[in-house]
């Protein structure tokens, strides 16, 4: 088998890359090692940049976004049992989105299925066996398959297999793991505040999001060693209900949670996001902290830039953007970690912090509240403008 472009993983970096190429012509293959269904219902990301939105509508996939996505004007920090509003609409005259990654998903495969384009999901086994001129070998329904491309893209997550094929000394890693996790619960109950609501308090961080105006999502820091079976619903809700500010803590409606997830807060870049024929792009080359809802944006951004880049060498023979792909998305990437660096630090307790660091960061965020100069920064970089 023979293509232009394979893509290994298909979330929605894979799936977003497959349209964007297809659109241009450009022939490509996803191998995917999980189902679709899998893919489709992990309860990730929830809110979109107007810069993502505008990507999503320009590959054709804006409509149900637009009729079913929820526009926030502003976003609410709470710290010290008081809530602050940041109003992005006034500050920054834009707004963002809630709309789940799951939707996002689903538009993108039900997209991509009407156009016809050649994912093989439940790929196992992938193995790189060439980068200057790439093959491919993978094992699907029994069977071993080779595929020869131009290129190998690495859209297949922090866990994925294409960043191993870059040489060690060419590669740099950054990372950095938190000493804290997030516990999240999705609940078909009404969310507590029409707009976000970021949480400081003595427990500890905690997020009351949505998904739609009867679909809430909330989220509480918690330690790393934490499992899930030991939360139960009830436990979660009495957890929550003392981590939220006392105005609105009676307001809190519970019921059955649909999903409820762990996930590990780390930072991670690798650098160059590109190797003689491989490229990576999404939570393959970076991973941000989610306090600030940008891992998903930063993903799709890296995603656009990589087709343009695609488009220019197929279409027009020019490499000039493909070797620019690497440094151009880097410095996107290390604004956004440095802005979800912030806002992590900002809000969670840290196990050993002393009573100092607690006080220094209330001051800050008293200041941030008092300064129409950095609430126009911290309305600009939640909006995804750097
Ligand atoms: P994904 O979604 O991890 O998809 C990678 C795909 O690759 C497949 N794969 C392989 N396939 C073949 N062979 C292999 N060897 C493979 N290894 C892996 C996997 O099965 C999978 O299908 O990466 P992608 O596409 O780059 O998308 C990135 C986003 O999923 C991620 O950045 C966001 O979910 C992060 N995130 C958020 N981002 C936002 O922009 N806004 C948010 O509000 C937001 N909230 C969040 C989040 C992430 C969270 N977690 C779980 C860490 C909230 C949370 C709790
Ligand atoms: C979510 O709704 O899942 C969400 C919202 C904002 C964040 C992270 C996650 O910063």
């Amino acid at each position: 088998m023979d293509t232009k472009v394979l893509i290994i993983g298909g979330g929605p970096s894979g799936l977003l890359l497959s349209l964007l190429l297809t659109k241009n012509d450009i022939d490509n293959i996803i191998l995917e090692k999980n189902t679709a269904l899998h893919v489709a219902n992990r309860i990730r990301a929830g809110i979109l940049e107007p810069g993502t939105v505008k990507i999503l509508k320009k590959a054709g996939v804006g409509k149900r976004l637009c009729k079913e996505g929820i526009k926030h004007n502003g976003f609410n920090i709470s710290f010290n049992n008081k809530i602050y509003h940041i109003n992005m609409k006034k500050l920054a005259n834009d707004t963002v989105t809630v709309y789940g990654q799951t939707e996002v998903t689903k538009d993108l495969m039900d997209k991509l299925a009407k156009i016809n384009t050649k994912i093989f999901y439940k790929a196992n086994n992938i193995k790189i066996l060439n980068i200057i001129k790439p093959k491919v070998e993978f094992t699907h329904n029994s069977k071993k398959i080779k595929i020869n491309s131009q290129f190998i893209v690495g859209c297949d997550g922090y866990h994925g297999i294409t960043k191993n094929f870059i040489p060690k000394n060419i590669k740099k890693i950054y990372e950095k793991e938190y000493s804290f996790s997030w516990l999240g619960l999705l609940s078909d109950t009404k969310p507590i505040s029409p707009e976000l609501i970021y949480i400081n308090n003595t427990n500890g961080f905690g997020l009351c999001s949505m998904r739609s105006k009867t679909r809430s999502r909330y989220y509480i820091q918690c330690s790393n060693k934490e499992r899930i079976k030991d939360w139960s619903d009830d436990r979660f809700w009495e957890n929550l209900y003392k981590t939220l500010p006392s105005d609105i803590k009676n307001t809190l409606q519970t019921g059955p949670s649909i999903e409820k997830s762990i996930a590990q807060l780390r930072s991670y870049v690798i650098e160059p996001m590109n190797y003689k024929n491989i490229f990576l792009a999404g939570d393959a080359a970076h991973i941000v902290p989610p306090t600030g809802a940008k891992g998903l944006n930063l993903a799709l951004s890296d995603v656009n830039c990589l087709s343009s880049a695609f488009k220019s060498y197929f279409h027009r023979k020019s490499e000039e953007e493909l070797k620019n792909y690497s440094k151009k998305c880097l410095s996107r990437v290390w604004k956004t970690q440095n802005f979800s660096s912030w806002f992590t630090n900002a809000l969670h307790n840290f196990p050993d912090e002393d009573n100092f660091t607690k006080e220094m960061k209330k001051n800050m965020l008293l200041d941030l509240i008092h300064s129409n100069t950095q609430k126009f920064n911290l309305a600009n970089k939640y909006l995804g403008k750097y």
